[in-house]
């Protein structure tokens, strides 16, 4: 496993309720340092990266915040290209997932410098692919996905310095089950693949992953951007927009074990848990213990081979 690189990111400036800025400090205190630790050959804590308070304004044209999301995902953006320049692998911890345009813009960058093709897996209970016309909230965590995909403002459709950031096709999103009217219309059209909670259902969580990691070599590059929401608000209440029927707790872990098994995680983003709204750091403890499980714990117990 490659070393690996700790970013926080404590804001919840893209979020319709307060909290997410807690995210950071919960997931250390859950012990996630630790935990990828014990199964990467070495971890860096990096701190926090910093950006502007949350003034809690209404939405202006379509977007609320939308000057302190650049901030953040500026000084982000530049914080994940240098550790993966560096050769480590970064976890960004939220925070929101509008963080994920900063991330994700940075590790599309490198993949481009690099030869290597990206594959991002997208664990959330909500497509995240509103537009300031679609959006009925104007808030930027429900529109990361359209503005890398080279929808939305200019500011931040740019930060990666190459735009569109990405193509829809590099994009797998598992686990949607919240998508609104327009956003559903605009996710067709643009052709991203989404394998939804009834597919889920309907297949497994095995077949799912098999199809969304389907086409990957050795020059994949994996992306993984974990929303908290995508678990059942029943494991995981610690989360603003809290969707009922998700994952459960063996078929998250499932995923992850499968992501780990293809030896190719390259990045990850850790977003959207809010400990204002957890029980006793349950969501963070069960965060980390599916990224301990996303870095390979569970191929060490793997001892029953048909
Ligand atoms: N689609 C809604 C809700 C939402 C999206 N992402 C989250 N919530 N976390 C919106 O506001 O765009
Ligand atoms: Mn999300
Ligand atoms: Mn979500």
């Amino acid at each position: 496993m490659r070393p690996a690189s700790i970013i926080g990111a404590p804001t919840d400036i893209g979020a319709g309720t307060r909290g997410a800025s807690m995210g950071p400090e919960a997931l250390c205190v859950a012990g996630l340092v630790e935990a990828v630790a014990r199964y990467g050959c070495d971890v860096k804590d990096c701190g926090n990266v910093a950006g502007p308070a949350n003034p809690g304004l209404p939405a202006v044209d379509g977007f609320r915040h939308l000057r302190e999301v650049v901030q953040w995902n500026r000084a982000l953006n530049a914080a994940v290209y240098a550790e993966l320049v560096d050769g480590r692998l970064p976890i960004m911890i939220g925070g929101d997932h509008c963080l994920a345009i900063g991330s994700i813009s940075a590790v599309a960058r490198h993949c481009r410098e690099q030869g290597k093709t990206l594959r991002i897996l997208w664990l959330d209970a909500h497509a995240d692919f509103n537009t300031a016309a679609l959006t009925p909230t104007g808030n930027i965590h429900g529109m990361p996905v359209s503005t890398l995909c080279g929808y939305g403002p200019r500011e931040l459709v740019e930060i990666g310095g190459c735009v569109p950031a990405i193509r829809p096709d590099q994009i797998r999103q598992i686990g949607i089950r919240s998508v609104d009217e327009g956003e559903k219309r605009f996710l067709r059209e643009v052709g991203i693949e989404v394998f939804d909670m009834r597919y889920i259902d309907e297949v497994g969580m095995r077949r799912t992953l098999e199809l969304a990691l389907a086409g990957m070599d050795e020059s994949t590059h994996l992306h993984v951007s974990f929303d908290v929401d995508f678990l059942d608000p029943e494991i995981a209440p610690g989360v603003g927009t809290t969707v009922r029927g998700g994952p459960t707790y063996r078929e998250a872990q499932l995923c992850m074990e499968m992501v780990a098994d293809t030896g190719r995680l390259g990045s990850l983003d850790i977003v959207e848990l809010n400990p204002a709204l957890d029980h006793r750091n349950m969501t963070a403890e069960l965060a980390v213990d599916l990224v301990e499980s996303l870095f390979g714990k569970s191929t060490l117990l793997r001892m029953y081979q048909p």
